[in-house]
């Protein structure tokens, strides 16, 4: 959540740093922490929020929670223990990140409540200006970008919406004092937030009543509470855990074949989905309603053992009526019904920033990175982009990983963005630019790679953009991502020195 906009009366301009780094969410902290490891800790962390965490600090709605194994879902150079169960919640996570801030001295490089609004960079000087709402100018020979590419909430371009008069909370954004107990509540959205928030509010809720735009594949979620001495093995032999990591690790890779790409893997990987349906879902008319109509895979699975038992209490409802609009007291769907409700819940995720970032980016000669990126978002290896010279994007262009953890790919990532910072002050550089043609050549091999994946395979997902292109996944194992981030190939930059 951004720090309240208070008008700037004057600029304050901050000497400038070797890195700037914009949010201190896991992407953030994690680049802190592997330049300061490798001696560079002259640093700048932006963070627009009074807190740490980025998407753990602020999703945290009842049953928010990982769907990717917490020893997996963590740094491999700062395993933690003592994950109470294998697929941690929110404030678990958000306790880690927090610890972590603390276990590597990250705050004095942290400035809390600082929205970035403007980032250029200054060619004369060779150095990039992030200007914020409060009217300061921080500044870095190198920037990271580092907010996220699902950290604004996206409420629907649902007709009426401004008209309901009821209590409305999006999942990335809870309401914690609104008491849902005995409230007729609405929820919108089917998706990885949904089905975590409704087995919790139909404990609360008198009334449920869920509305379902498209059907989603749902697998069961091995979830276990951690044995005591698992952990104390951990804490003795670190090894342990870091040989449980790869089992989990390749596992996962090995999930790529279903979700990825149309292979008999995908056919089974279905047949789970349809089993857990049967198999929790008995009424044949709502296990039809549940039923998704694409190819797994094409949007994100969902993990889950209490989703659909939840649907079938007697005080939740499944509406699979279109919704047309929404009146002063709640929901209209195309079967003519005015539903009415108390609260109304959307989980209709994020504004995924397509076509470009959620502030103004200026690169080399002006150029402006939403207008560059308006058909869809474009980097180097994910990282770098022509024309913005010693920038570089965590979780940027096709990087998002359909099959593995987050982290994984963010580790490679950040290393790369090590090895950039440290050829700019081991060359004394002034520019450190990605040549245009190696970012187009990596480009049509990804869009080529991307054709033949299941994500294209005709559903409608927040990976593409309205025009269909992928410009947010990977299309590949992460052991092949992680191959091509090992090196920074000089040949593919132009090096200005300074
Ligand atoms: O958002 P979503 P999310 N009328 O965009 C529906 C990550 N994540 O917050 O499928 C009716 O996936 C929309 O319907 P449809 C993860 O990467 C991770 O759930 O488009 N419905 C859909 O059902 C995930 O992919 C975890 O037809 C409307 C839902 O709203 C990403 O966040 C947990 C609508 C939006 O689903 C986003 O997930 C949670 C409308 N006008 C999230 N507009 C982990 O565990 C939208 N919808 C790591």
């Amino acid at each position: 959540t951004p720090a309240k906009k208070t008008p700037a009366t004057s600029v304050k301009k901050h000497k400038p740093a070797t890195v700037l780094i914009v949010g201190a969410g896991f992407a953030g902290l994690g680049t802190a922490i592997r330049l300061q490891q490798a001696g560079i800790k002259d640093i700048v962390i932006l963070e627009r929020a009074g807190e740490v965490g980025g998407t753990w600090r602020d999703n945290n709605y009842p049953g928010a929670a990982c769907d990717i194994p917490s020893n997996l879902y963590s740094y491999s150079f700062d395993q933690n223990p003592d994950w109470s169960r294998s697929f941690s919640g929110s404030e678990e996570i958000l306790g880690y990140i927090k610890a972590m801030v603390k276990r590597f001295d990250l705050e004095k490089y942290i400035r809390f409540n600082q929205n970035v609004s403007d980032l250029a960079f200054d060619e004369d000087q060779g150095i990039w200006n992030a200007t914020t709402d409060q009217g300061d100018v921080f500044s870095g020979r190198a920037a990271v970008m580092a907010q996220g590419p699902l950290s604004n909430a996206s409420f629907p371009d649902i007709s009426g919406i401004e008209k309901y008069q009821g209590h409305k909370v999006h999942s990335a954004a809870w309401d914690h004092d609104y008491d849902f107990r005995g409230k007729k509540v609405g929820v919108i959205g089917t998706g990885a937030s949904a089905i975590q928030i409704i087995p919790e509010l139909v404990k609360d809720a008198s009334k449920l009543t869920v509305f379902q735009r498209t059907p989603a594949w749902v697998v069961p979620r091995p979830d276990f509470d951690t044995p005591d001495w698992q952990k104390a093995l951990f804490r003795k032999v670190p090894a342990s855990q870091s040989a449980l990591r790869k089992g989990l690790y390749l596992a996962h890779e090995s999930m790529a074949l279903a979700v990825i790409w149309n292979s008999p893997m995908t056919r089974l990987a279905e047949r789970l989905g349809r089993w857990h349906l049967k198999r929790q879902v008995k009424d044949r008319w709502l296990r039809r309603q549940l039923t998704p109509d694409y190819r797994i895979g094409c949007k994100r699975i969902l993990v889950s053992n209490d989703y659909y038992p939840a649907l079938q209490q007697p005080n939740c409802k499944l509406i699979t009526w279109p919704i047309t609009r929404m009146s002063e007291n709640g929901i209209l769907t195309a079967e003519g019904i005015e539903h009415q409700f108390d609260c109304i819940v959307f989980a209709t995720g994020f504004d995924v920033g397509h076509s470009g970032t959620p502030f103004p980016v200026r690169g080399a000669g002006g150029r402006k990175l939403d207008e560059e990126w308006k058909r869809g978002a474009q980097a180097y290896k994910s990282i770098n982009v022509a024309g913005y010279p010693n920038l570089f994007l965590t979780f940027g262009p096709n990087s998002g990983p359909g099959h593995n953890s987050a982290l994984v790919y963010m580790e490679s990532q950040i290393d790369y963005i090590v090895k950039g910072v440290k050829t700019i002050l081991d060359k004394n550089l002034k520019t450190l630019s990605v040549r245009g043609e190696a970012q187009d050549e990596y480009n049509s091999k990804i869009q080529k790679r991307l054709a033949k994946t299941n994500w294209n395979s005709g559903c409608k997902s927040w990976y593409l953009t309205e025009d269909g292109v992928n410009a947010t996944m990977y299309p590949g194992f992460a052991t092949q991502y992680a191959r091509q981030m090992a090196s920074l190939e000089l040949k593919d930059y132009e090096l200005i020195p300074a």
